[in-house]
């Protein structure tokens, strides 16, 4: 696991150069994709290429998934799990704030993982079993994770598709009363990565894509949260992450607050 990390690591740190590289060059919406405000810019797919072609150089027997398309069958039980740029909408804004994320999966599940932090060059690591770190510091989630309800900080996010987007928003709504506030950054990865360093006391979003959650969830659960997925409202899961002391006050508010169907739990994570 050590390697593929090394290897990852050394991919998303050059790829995240050519994205930073690209932005000062000036961005366009190059396509949409699962609605008007759901964009692909052309660096999405460039980042994506390099990512492919350097992984698939490397280790030529593993599988490849990434969001802009690229893909690969596995016949050594590796998948690469990719989001070239996480936060593409801040992206073609400008706003300092998107990161590539990376992740190997062996039968589905994460074993190494990076998400680098494309402007402050934050780069978050884990291996399963091999805990989680920023920068080489060892990441651990405040063991205060069950302070009162109120006094919580929480990251949520909003589907592209705006039949999801208004039943989030009702439930967005009603969570705020409950807690210190919310925040929305628009990138799940540095999302997840957020609770994995406290800087956020808990995470929910519906909708989300395996590219979106592999890396940053396996940051957030090797740092000690726990990352599960129940039924979500508008019928795709919903993923919710927090210290695993105050879980489940925050998925009973989850519910309470409008995030999840009725009937219950679904798979649990990726
Ligand atoms: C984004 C996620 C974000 C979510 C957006 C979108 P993208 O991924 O990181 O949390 O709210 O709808 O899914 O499209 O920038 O890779």
């Amino acid at each position: 696991m050590d390697d593929l990390l090394a290897l990852a690591v050394d991919v998303a740190t050059e790829a995240a150069e050519l994205v930073r590289r690209r932005r000062r060059e000036g961005v366009e919406v190059a396509a949409t994709k699962s609605s008007p405000v759901d964009v692909v810019t052309e660096v999405d797919r460039a980042s994506e290429r390099l990512i492919f072609e350097r992984l698939m150089a490397a280790r030529p027997g593993d599988g490849f998934l990434g969001e802009e398309g690229a893909s690969a069958e596995s016949t050594s039980g590796v998948v690469w799990v990719v989001d070239p740029i996480d936060g593409t909408v801040n992206f073609l804004y400008g706003l300092p704030h998107y990161a590539v994320s990376i992740a190997a999966a062996v039968d589905g599940e994460p074993v190494a993982g990076v998400v680098v932090n494309v402007q402050t060059g934050e780069c978050f690591t884990a291996t399963r079993g091999g805990g989680a770190f920023l920068d080489g510091v060892p990441l651990r989630v405040g063991d205060d994770g069950d302070r009162p309800l109120g006094q919580r900080l929480v990251a949520t996010g909003f589907n592209y598709v705006s039949r999801i987007k208004v039943l989030q928003t009702t439930a967005v709504s009603a969570l705020l009363h409950e807690v210190r506030d919310i925040r929305r950054m628009g990138a799940a990865a540095l999302d997840l990565c957020s609770v994995a360093a406290g800087r956020v006391d808990a995470y929910v979003e519906e909708g989300l894509n395996a590219w979106d959650v592999a890396a940053g969830g396996l940051v957030a659960t090797e740092a000690g949260a726990r990352l599960e997925t129940r039924a979500g409202v508008g019928g795709t899961d919903c993923w919710l992450c927090a210290p695993e002391a105050g879980f489940e006050a925050f998925a009973d508010l989850v519910g309470r607050a409008g995030f999840l169907r009725p009937e219950g739990p679904t798979s649990g994570g990726e």
